[in-house]
Order: C-alpha cells, then sequence, then structure tokens
C-alpha cells in the first residue's frame, strides 16, 4: 500500500506527488506537526479517582482469577492504549488475602507504591520486601519477581512500569517462574540489610555494576523524615528524590521516583518538565492545576502528568504526592529541560 498522498493545484507537482506516493516516500515541506515550538503531547492530563480504583479493584478481586490482577489506567488520549502516559504504565493491582502472583521476570522495569494496606511481600531475585503504606518497592528489569499476601486481609498498590518505552523499543522479553512458590518472608530484606542500614554506609567490597539501585525499597519512615528535615519554612514545600546509595543516580535505569510535601496553604510554583509522569496522592487534599485545568485531590488519586504540562500544586490540608516520571531517558539523551515559575492566578 503506497503511503499517504499528497496534493497540489499544480498538476506537474500533483503528478510528482503521485510518483513520490507510489514510491512510499514523502515531501517535507508539506508536513506539518514535525517540529513544533514545544512539546505537543498526545496524552492528556487527567486524573483517576481514588474512590473508584479502590471500588473497582474491589470488584476485581471478587469477580476474577488472574496471575497478574491489574487494572491499567489508560489515558484517554491514547487512542486506546493501556498506558497512562506515552512512555509509563500505570495499573491498580490487588490481591485476596493469602493470595499469591506467581514468580516471572521480563525486561520492563517495575515499582510499586503502596498507599495504604500491609501483609503483602514481594520476594524480588528471592529478597522478601514487606510492602506497607508509604513504601517504595522495586522490581527492576529481569529480576524474578513474585507476590504473596500473608495476611487475611486483601490489599491493593499502585504499579508504575516502563512497558510501553520498552515496546516501542522492541525490547520487551518474558520469562515465566517454574510455577513453585518460594514463600520466604522476613523483617528486613536482604537489600535493606546492606545498602539501607544507614545514609552513606554500604558494604566493602566490589560493588557490582548494575543499572538500578542496589537497595530495593525506600521506607515511608524515612522518606517521611527527608521531607520533614528537607521543609522550606517560606514556601512550605519539600521534595526529595530516591537515588541508588551506591552510584546516587536514579533508582531505575528508565524510571525517576520523588516524594513531596506540600504543606496547607503553601505558597504555589509552576513547573514544567519535558518527558512524562505520572503521579498519586498519598496523603492529605488540596488542587492540582495540571495545564489550564485545576483539580481537586485527595487520598488515592492518581494524575497523569503529559510532557511539558504545567504543574501547580495547592495543598488544602498537608499533602504527599509521590511521582514517577521518565526522567533519566530524556536526561540520557540530553533532552531534559525545566523550569518553574510562579503562577499568575
Ligand atoms: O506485578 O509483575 O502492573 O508484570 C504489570 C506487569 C504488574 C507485576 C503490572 C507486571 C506486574
Ligand atoms: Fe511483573
Amino acid at each position: 500500500m503506497p503511503t499517504t498522498r499528497f496534493s497540489s493545484d499544480d498538476e506537474g507537482i500533483d503528478a510528482f506527488y503521485a510518483d513520490l506516493a507510489e514510491h512510499d516516500l514523502q515531501p517535507l515541506w508539506e508536513l506539518t506537526g514535525l517540529m513544533t515550538a514545544e512539546p505537543n503531547p498526545r496524552a492528556v492530563p487527567f486524573v483517576w479517582r481514588g474512590k473508584h480504583l479502590s471500588a473497582l479493584a474491589e470488584r476485581s478481586g471478587e469477580l476474577i482469577t488472574s496471575d497478574r490482577r491489574v487494572l491499567s489506567l489508560a489515558n484517554p488520549g491514547l487512542a486506546g492504549a493501556p498506558y497512562a502516559v506515552p512512555t509509563l504504565w500505570a495499573g491498580i493491582q490487588y490481591l485476596n488475602g493469602r493470595e499469591v502472583a506467581p514468580a516471572h521476570r521480563h525486561s520492563p522495569s517495575a515499582l510499586r507504591f503502596v498507599l495504604s494496606g500491609s501483609g503483602v511481600f514481594t520476594l524480588v531475585d528471592g529478597d522478601p520486601i514487606a510492602m506497607e503504606a508509604g513504601d517504595l518497592v522495586l522490581t527492576p528489569g529481569w529480576t524474578w519477581h513474585e507476590h504473596h499476601n500473608t495476611g487475611a486481609e486483601p490489599m491493593a498498590w499502585l504499579d508504575g512500569l516502563d512497558v510501553p518505552l520498552v515496546h516501542y523499543l522492541d525490547a520487551v522479553f518474558f520469562e515465566p517462574g517454574d510455577g513453585s512458590p518460594a514463600d520466604a518472608t522476613a523483617e528486613r530484606s536482604d537489600s535493606e540489610r546492606r545498602y539501607g542500614c544507614a545514609p552513606g554506609i554500604v558494604p566493602v567490597g566490589e560493588v557490582p555494576v548494575r543499572p538500578h539501585s542496589a537497595l530495593l525499597t525506600y521506607r515511608w519512615a524515612d522518606t517521611d523524615r527527608a521531607l520533614t528535615a528537607q521543609l522550606d519554612q517560606d514556601t512550605g514545600r519539600s521534595a526529595v528524590r530516591f537515588v541508588d546509595p551506591v552510584s546516587g543516580r536514579d533508582v531505575l535505569p528508565t524510571l525517576r521516583c520523588e516524594m513531596h510535601r506540600f504543606l496547607a496553604g503553601n505558597q504555589p510554583l509552576t513547573r514544567q518538565r519535558v518527558g512524562s509522569a505520572v503521579g498519586v496522592v498519598l496523603r492529605g487534599s488540596g488542587s492540582i492545576a495540571l495545564g489550564d485545568t485545576r483539580h481537586e485531590v485527595a487520598a488515592g488519586d492518581v494524575f497523569a502528568i503529559p510532557s511539558w504540562t504545567p504543574v501547580t500544586v495547592s495543598a488544602e490540608s498537608d499533602l504527599d504526592v509521590f511521582q514517577y516520571s521518565d526522567a533519566p531517558v530524556l536526561s540520557a539523551l540530553g533532552l531534559y529541560r525545566e523550569r518553574s515559575y510562579s503562577p499568575e492566578f
């Protein structure tokens, strides 16, 4: 099938355009939208309501038996693709009490962010990591992982993956486990014991060069302490980034993770960043302006931030927002930019 045929009022040019199409060629001078003054994302700024997410996840728990019971957050601008933004997957995973999501591994990297509940252990290459509210847990690309709900109560959490990006790059690999669940539990994961004991202290010896963080979980108590310590009293804001304690780099080669705190009545700041992001409200309430639209948000709400969308957060009660983005990719390619300014309300 020949490619798009362009047309012209000039007979000679029109015939030329027909021949171009016949040979699967297109004239640059007729193309629009290739070079825009600024990013022009197809994804739209969007909010999924926490109350809907939890109710629907709960129904999936009653109705569906599946290895991975996950509702994918599908951005309405992305033509039916199951992606929150063009490069990132966001999903609500739900495990009933005593349920297991069996082991597998894949080249896309994943993170889990827990909004509430407890009882689930994620085993990453056999290392059991307990998941509790406010915790960030990593399952880097090609690590084996399985989830065990050791409690009687169901538990849900947010999954963030780079699936769409890896898919566009035609780099998806997947391997199922052998089906025998390794149901280890531990007070503290091996990864935390070695790399999460104290800030800046890591074991002596050869550190294996890995593209991802040596520390596989970041506990809420630590995040909370950092946010409190770094609060700017004038602006009522603090923001922290999660990094590999060994290299100082982002936690995953494709994903940057941050936690932002806004005290009630904070001084707002508008931020624009190149690349796509997903945010989730852990605690508090307020309004988040995405472009020209202000959304009232509360704990559990998840939102999509397409590239270069101005974001302004105003807290009504102290607000904690977790965010993950594809910034390491943009950065590695020399494409990252950001700017911030005082909003004009
Ligand atoms: O927990 O292993 O939301 O493989 C999507 C793909 C979760 C998982 C998702 C996955 C997983
Ligand atoms: Fe997985």
